[in-house]
């Protein structure tokens, strides 16, 4: 008979299914819960889809086999812009659009043997599920978490919603490459900002510590952005008004450097604010005014080569050399930051430097350090500095704050460049808001309002929960840019839960980013309808200990999901902190030609004809034995065809029956333990390629010398991660066994076996043969460079060196380079 995954794969599956081999048991073993991230349901499955799920698969296997009591569930993000612009683009509705792509991607997601627990489907879009994110949005109201206020937005004109600035690449929309606009709109926002410290600290010791790949955590860093300094004031001399009636403070990073401040920069929307309260500004400045106002932050920073700006004809007063300095409006400072103002300093600053010489303003030199650079913009010594001339930028720093603070004219500042999360969408196919606005209530003295813009809203009570998205013909965005939820005439009027009165319910629904911040807790209790999840069930899965996922959620998803965890901990509805101890990036799988995969290029895979093509035990063990499971790989058939040769041989070593009568071998016992070990290893550090070739080195002395029933069958269960159908079909229809091998306990390795061998380790510096030494093979690269460095031959030619590499080719080679 020949191997025939096509023909067995899909009998495994039902058996699985049937047996509920997958569904997580209350074992009293240690739990763990293997987060992987769930789909969009945007409609197919993508073959880098198979990478992640493949991967993460193996994971799973191994730690039921290892003793754990293993979550791995599954679910759908439902909700959102994907599925709403196909849904209008197929003429059908986003529900029965989305119902549609569940069924189809459970198909194919079950179709690569994923061992995902199916009893805890959790779908974002179901009712049952969005009560609860709108249970989360009533408590983080009520912490005053979430409020109500006008704020610059991203606004896409052909999506015509609200994007969040992760939401925008380039300047154009991330899901339609519109050029994005600029509005200022009322909207609902979580405030992230006051979690912003503990978001950065919580990161890396000493106050933290996740063990998420460097890339993944400076890219947080990044995004919240902390800079620290002072908020100086500078009192202002403004044409027409009382001196110092006025005045304007800055942010700075670099107080060392003010008495090089030779003007003042404030952006275009300060300087509207001041013509709109207190100040007849001269014509020109008004033009510039209005023109700047009417560019993205994008275009001002992009034209940082071409700066523009006008002299306002205001003066300031240095707080600390009592000079009179001028004021310019430029919109290259942006108001979204800081304060919106800067002190210029020309001499030590690039674009102060560009500004200053366009307009033939001051340059003074106040910081000298060790090179002479044309504008030294380092840390150095203070020159011309009155009191502080002497002192390092460091001392300085601290000191002129003081002396500033003395005079109530300044105060250190801390900065960030992460805003709050507007969470407010005018689109169809999302979690409503659950809020209602009460004219009545609003007329009612300031009390518990969403923020300053809040007046008059009223939260939903918990009871009335879930506010149900209404059934609309015609879902389509607005050209007003109001949600569609305002034309569900009977949905709208509600009684105001306060008073009784005529109210309308928000039409704001959520982005769908607040769905997936919490998805892994409801894994816990999925079918939970008192609570979004029972304590007892969180404490026994939580804080995750494994997610794996795409960079792509490097800032957005995986901060949000940070930020909702420390406000429900905030709230005591968690005992966690941190939603994911651990986390594995996976690469992208690109198209043969090595291309991004795209229609356009026609170079797109599809999983499924894969699938059917090889068989989903091929698929899997190729994606693990690609390589680094972050790195990028292009789609190569031939290496299929590698794989699917490898599942060959141990399929015939099977239907053979060559282990039949066989007696057991030295040769390969040796070879076995060598892998149980390896391979233990290697899963665990997420090694998955080498652990791959272990196998495949296995059934070489497999074949080679032999192998008995009890060394063939401890073979086949550390196969069974892996291509856990083959193994299935020869544990039980082969092998003759009663219960599925996905059971099994994953076997142990015997050290004296492993003793007996000795291997001889070449051992190079920068490429070169030095030594030969004996060693104990399966030792871990630890070991292997204490004994290689301690060995005298080596010791002597690497003494004074710095070693710059150490390589390691598992029990055949070191490289040392120096
Ligand atoms: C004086 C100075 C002297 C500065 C110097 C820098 C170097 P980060 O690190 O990003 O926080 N700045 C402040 N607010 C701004 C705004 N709204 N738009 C544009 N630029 C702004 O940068 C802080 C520095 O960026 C601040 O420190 C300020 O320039 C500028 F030798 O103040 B500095
Ligand atoms: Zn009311």
């Amino acid at each position: 008979m020949k191997y025939n995954p096509q023909k067995i794969e899909g009998k495994w599956q039902r058996y699985w299914k049937g047996k509920k081999i997958h569904e997580t048991k209350d074992t009293g073993k240690k739990n763990f819960m293997l987060l992987a991230e769930f789909p969009y349901t945007s409609g197919n499955l993508h073959i880098g889809h198979w990478f992640t799920y493949s991967v993460a698969d193996i994971f799973a296997r191994y730690l039921r086999m290892n003793g754990y009591n293993v979550l791995y569930p599954i679910g759908f993000d439902a909700f959102g812009l994907p599925a709403e612009n196909a849904a209008i683009k197929n003429k059908t509705s986003p529900a029965l659009w989305t119902k549609k792509n569940i069924k189809r991607m459970t198909k194919q997601i079950i179709s690569i043997g994923a061992a995902f627990d199916w009893s805890r489907l959790i779908d974002t879009s179901d009712p049952d599920y969005y009560k609860w994110t709108q249970w989360i949005f009533l408590k983080l109201y009520e912490k005053g978490l979430a409020y109500r206020d006008k704020t610059q937005v991203n606004w896409c004109p052909k999506d015509k919603t609200v994007l969040a600035n992760e939401q925008v690449v380039n300047g154009c929309c991330e899901r339609c490459d519109t050029p994005v606009e600029q509005r200022e709109l009322i909207q609902w926002m979580f405030r992230i900002t006051s979690f912003a410290d503990v978001l950065v600290d919580d990161l890396n010791p000493p106050a933290g510590g996740l063990d998420w790949p460097e890339t993944t955590k400076l890219a947080q860093q990044n995004w919240i952005g902390r800079s620290e300094g002072a908020r100086i004031k500078f009192n202002l001399d403004m044409p027409g008004q009382p001196e110092g009636k006025h005045f304007a403070e800055i942010f700075t990073t670099r107080p060392d450097t003010i008495f090089g401040a030779t003007f003042l920069v404030v952006s275009p929307e300060l300087v509207k604010k001041w013509m709109d309260t207190s100040w007849a500004a001269p014509k020109e400045v008004e033009g510039y005014v209005e023109n700047s106002l009417k560019k993205t932050d994008l275009q001002r920073q992009e034209e940082a080569g071409e700066k523009t700006g006008i002299n306002t004809q205001i003066k300031a007063i240095h707080p600390l050399t009592g000079e009179k300095i001028p004021v310019w409006v430029a919109d290259y400072v942006l108001s979204g930051y800081g304060t919106g103002a800067i002190m210029a300093v020309p001499a030590h600053d690039e674009r102060d430097y560009q500004f200053a010489k366009k307009f033939n303003l001051e340059v003074k030199k106040v910081i000298i350090g060790r090179d002479n650079k044309e504008i030294f913009t380092d840390y150095g010594v203070l020159i011309d500095s009155g009191e502080f001339t002497g002192l390092s930028s460091q001392e300085a720093i601290k000191k002129i704050i003081q002396k500033l603070g003395e005079n109530n004219m300044g105060r250190p500042e801390k900065n960030f460049r992460l805003h709050d999360w507007i969470l407010s969408r005018q689109r169809y196919w999302g979690a409503p808001i659950p809020m209602i606005y009460c004219k009545e209530c609003a007329r009612l003295p300031a009390g518990r309002t969403g923020g300053p813009d809040g007046q008059g809203y009223v939260p939903v009570p918990e009871k009335d929960l879930p506010v149900k998205l209404p059934k609309l013909n015609d879902f389509k965005p607005a050209e007003d840019g109001k949600s569609p939820l305002a034309r569900a005439a009977g949905w709208l009027k509600v009684k105001c839960p306060s008073c009784g009165g005529e109210a309308e319910r928000e039409t704001d629904t959520m982005d769908t980013f607040v769905d997936s911040s919490w998805y892994f807790i409801r894994y816990t209790d999925s079918d939970n309808k008192e609570e979004f999840a029972e304590k007892e069930k969180m404490k026994k899965w939580l804080p995750v200990p494994m997610y794996v996922g795409g960079q792509e959620h490097n800032t957005m998803h995986l901060l949000y999901a940070r930020f909702v965890t420390k406000a429900l901990n905030s709230l005591n509805i968690v005992e966690f902190s941190e939603p994911f101890l651990s986390r594995r990036n996976h690469g992208v799988i690109m198209g043969p030609d090595g291309k991004r995969m795209s229609k356009s290029r026609g170079n797109v895979v599809d999983p499924d004809s894969e699938v059917k093509k090889y068989g989903a035990d091929v698929i899997r063990i190729n994606f693990a034995f690609l390589g680094p499971f972050d790195q990028d790989y292009s789609w190569n058939p031939n290496s299929l065809n590698g794989i699917s040769r490898f599942l060959n041989r141990v399929w015939n070593f099977a239907d053979k029956g060559n282990y039949i009568g066989a007696e057991e071998n030295k040769e390969t016992l040796r070879a076995l333990n060598k892998a149980i070990k390896n391979i233990t290893d290697d899963v665990k550090d997420f090694k998955f390629n080498t652990a791959v070739s272990e196998l495949m080195i296995l059934m070489n002395t497999i074949e080679k010398y032999g192998a008995d029933i009890g060394t063939f069958k401890t073979f086949i269960k550390i196969l069974s991660p892996f291509a856990p159908h083959l193994a299935e079909e020869i544990w039980i229809d082969v092998l003759k066994n009663k219960t599925s091998i996905h059971l099994e306990a994953w076997p142990e390795y015997d050290e004296k076996l492993l003793a007996q061998e000795k291997i001889n380790l070449v051992v190079q510096i920068n490429g070169k043969i030095k030594d030969l030494i004996e060693v104990k093979p399966g030792l871990s690269e630890e070991e292997i460079k204490e004994i290689v460095m301690t060995s005298d031959k080596i010791k002597k030619q690497i003494e004074g060196k710095t070693i710059k590499k150490f390589i390691y080719i598992r029990n055949k080679l070191t490289n040392l380079v120096i």
